[in-house]
């Protein structure tokens, strides 16, 4: 049960935000079969921006999705100069064929065939000069969230896979105190209520080797967030600026007597972005955060017409040098997207919250 003591919020954007035109990548840019391209994480990597996405394909309407579903997901490949355009790679970068190989060295008793069921939600972060991918898999022990690392694009190593339930999994781009760092969003089935909204937050963990997590800190809980009364968790990885490290998140609000919107029968939950900026040395300490949401469903393509209308979820973030900040968010779980801000607006957002 979500919690119902919240009074409604309004799920309106910041004034400072800027949204390109239209979705910057749609599964009419995809050469091989393609129907929700979503969830993407980017980084800046050799002098080009990069993309890896998710894609859910086999169902490109509500009469393919009622009639059979989707048949499977996989993550695509793009590039792009200015991180606006893109060009797709012509097949996907990780099938469930090559997740289920990636997998399997740390499964060594299981199968698998049977035992990886999806992977997706990709998170790109650049650490020393390599590009390092959170993820998250469903497995039939349970939801893990995984890291993988890559320099090519074509072979990954696949780092560590969490215990369940843990997903969102974003890394900072370098190492605080000699450790690597990531928020997380482990849900809690404390009190048998697995999806009750204080029970499904924002965690962080440290690793000596990106193999062993923990040192683990909570961070931020969905009773603190007044437009989240279900889960909350990580969005983008977050970015270093002079006063901390600005971090989106994505929070949930959950009304079950909202009807159908979307291509199933119903769809009670609007998801939209939060802001705060958290400590440089201590980034479990909240030093700023926007009370209101950062950007909320409101266009077109974002509140109709998608597989999951009225989400908006954020997975990547680049500071230029000339102060712009690019975040990138799945919209409708069907198209991806491109926001800006300048970062000196986004940091006065980030205001001490009791
Ligand atoms: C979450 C994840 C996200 C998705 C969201 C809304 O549980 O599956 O990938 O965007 O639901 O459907």
């Amino acid at each position: 049960q979500p919690m119902t003591d919240k009074p409604q919020p309004e799920f309106k954007s910041a004034p400072c935000i800027r949204r390109h035109p239209e979705p910057i990548l749609t599964r009419e840019d995809v050469p091989y079969p393609a129907s929700l391209i979503f969830n993407a994480g980017v980084c800046k990597y050799q002098g080009r921006y990069v993309m890896v996405f998710r894609n859910d394909y086999g169902a490109d309407n509500e009469e393919e999705f009622q009639a059979h579903g989707f048949c499977g997901t996989n993550l695509g490949l793009a590039f792009s100069n200015d991180g606006i355009h893109w060009e797709v790679q012509p097949k996907p970068c990780i099938d469930l064929d090559y997740a289920r190989r990636l997998i399997a060295p740390l499964i060594p008793n299981k199968d698998p065939q049977t035992e990886l069921h999806r992977f997706y939600d990709p998170r790109l972060t650049v650490i020393d000069g390599r590009v390092h991918m959170c993820f998250a898999i469903d497995t039939a022990h349970g939801l893990r969230g995984g890291v993988a690392v890559t320099d090519d694009f074509e072979k990954w190593e696949l780092m560590s896979a969490s215990v369940p339930d843990n997903r969102n999994m974003v890394l900072f781009p370098e190492k605080i105190g000699g450790r690597y760092v990531r928020y997380e969003r482990p849900v809690n089935c404390w009190g048998g209520n697995v999806l009750h909204g204080s029970q499904a937050m924002m965690w962080m963990s440290f690793s000596p080797d990106l193999r062993h997590w923990g040192d683990s800190r909570h961070v931020l809980s969905s009773a603190e967030v007044a437009f989240a009364n279900d889960k909350m968790g990580p969005g983008a990885p977050p970015v270093r600026t002079k006063r901390g490290w600005l971090t989106t998140f994505h929070a949930v609000w959950r009304d079950d007597t909202r009807g159908k919107h979307g291509w199933e029968k119903k769809w009670p939950k609007i998801y939209s972005a939060g802001l705060m900026l958290t400590d440089l040395e201590d980034p479990s300490r909240i030093i700023g955060r926007l009370p209101t949401p950062l950007l909320a469903p409101e266009t077109e393509y974002e509140i109709s017409g998608g597989y999951r209308n009225h989400v908006i979820f954020p997975g990547g973030m680049i500071l230029e040098d000339t102060g712009e900040v690019k975040i990138y968010y799945g919209a409708a779980d069907t198209v991806e997207c491109l926001a800006t801000a300048h970062v000196d607006d986004l940091l006065a957002l980030c205001k001490p919250v009791s």
